[in-house]
């Protein structure tokens, strides 16, 4: 199968639902999704006050849970340990890894004076784990939407997201931005998010031009951004700032970027000069989307992605193959524009293509990628999704 079907989101809770019933148990009182994300331009510019466009998608985290009356919250995921986290004193982190994003949602529900019952939750998931689409924040927006329902109370979209992205920094250990906690949580069905992230604020650009397809392939090699290359470029880019003595990325232009060149050396001069052109091109593409004018989109996708190879650095030999065997395609073949996604250091790339050639080129990419490579990708097609909800 070349073009992976979206399993239904249904099927997932009902799984979710059946293994509560069978670990604790229990009948679910609460079920709750949230999707991984996908980003079309803009990237390792939401640290940087830039414009990012990613939309939720079809691919989600499902928890289904009930109260259990006890002084603890117990977990299961398939393939991961049992988790279990005392709730008698405030939450901090521990063992196994996993159960950490949920003991960083918890922590920060627990720091706005909320006090959490006892619960048993059983995860499943349709977003590739290690495959840079977001599946921690998924987690992270989902246990977030699950706490909502279990104490009675709702957040504020945007605080959510805020609550779910220091979950990230302070658990997990990735000093991200806000794109990812953003998409999951703002995401809406149909619409791409433009998210300025200097003002916090997600605008809603529709997506609804029927013969557009979103490819998005996973190369199946694997990132971990809490390696320290994620937060090494966060650190080049605030260096690249202070050298051009601007207090901010909006602010800067490449000749600014150009006069400090010598003051910053060469590979915060590229990472720099990453940024000014990224957040350049993310708003020409945004206005694309907007006026449903792709004519230039193939051109800005390609340079983000060689500016993401050559300058900033994240990229890796098996997202450069899946891009070129895109762009090889072409727009003869269909292909609109193609780029890595996410933080990079594996992980997916994005095909904006035209709907009716998108199951060939979902089945040339992975033929060709698997021929070169020897690695069987995964490629599906999404729509922009619903963000977290209960369900
Ligand atoms: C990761 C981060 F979590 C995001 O905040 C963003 O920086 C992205 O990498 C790169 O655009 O997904």
């Amino acid at each position: 199968m070349t073009l992976h079907p979206n399993e239904p989101l249904a099927d997932l809770a009902s799984d979710a639902k059946s293994q509560l019933k069978h670990f604790f148990g229990s009948e679910a009182s609460f079920i709750a999704a949230a999707p991984g994300r996908v980003n079309l331009i803009g990237e390792h510019i939401d640290y940087c006050d830039g414009f990012v466009l990613p939309l939720a998608i079809e691919r989600y985290i499902v928890i289904a849970a009930a109260p259990n009356g006890r002084d603890e919250v117990r977990l299961r995921s398939v393939g991961q340990p049992e988790a279990v986290i005392p709730l008698g004193e405030k939450v901090g982190l521990g063992e196994p890894k996993w159960g950490n994003y949920v003991r960083g949602v918890i922590a920060g529900f627990q720091a706005r004076g909320h006090q959490i019952p006892g619960f048993d939750a059983c995860f499943v998931s349709s977003v590739p784990s290690g495959g840079g689409l977001s599946s921690s924040a998924a987690l992270e927006c989902a246990v977030a939407t699950l706490l909502e329902g279990l104490l009675d109370t709702t957040l504020d979209t945007k605080e959510k997201a805020l609550l779910a992205q220091k979950a990230e920094h302070e658990f997990a250990g990735v000093p991200c931005g806000i794109m990812d906690q953003f998409a999951s949580a703002f995401g809406k069905k149909d619409q791409l998010i433009l998210i300025d992230c200097q003002s916090g604020e997600p605008e809603l650009v529709p997506f609804i031009n029927p013969d557009l397809e979103i490819l998005v392939a996973n190369t199946c090699v694997s990132h971990d951004l809490s390696d320290g290359g994620y937060a090494a470029r966060r650190k080049d880019t605030e260096d690249g700032l202070a050298a051009i003595g601007k207090d901010s990325w909006r602010d800067a232009t490449m000749a600014d970027v150009e006069a400090a060149k010598e003051a910053m050396g060469d590979r915060v001069y590229r990472r720099s000069r990453h940024v000014v052109g990224e957040i350049e091109r993310t708003i020409t593409a945004a206005e694309c989307f907007k006026n449903n004018d792709y004519a230039d989109i193939g051109r800005l996708m390609k340079a983000s992605h060689d500016s993401l190879r050559d300058d900033f650095n994240v990229s890796c030999p098996e997202l450069d193959l899946m891009v070129s065997i895109a762009e090889e395609i072409g727009i003869g073949g269909g292909v609109l524009g193609s780029r890595m996604t996410g933080g990079g250091f594996g992980g997916s790339t994005v095909t904006l293509c035209r709907r009716e050639e998108a199951r060939e080129i979902a089945t040339a990419m992975h033929e060709r990628y698997l021929a070169k490579t020897n690695i069987t990708p995964e490629i599906f097609a999404t729509r922009p999704a619903q963000g977290a909800h209960l369900l």
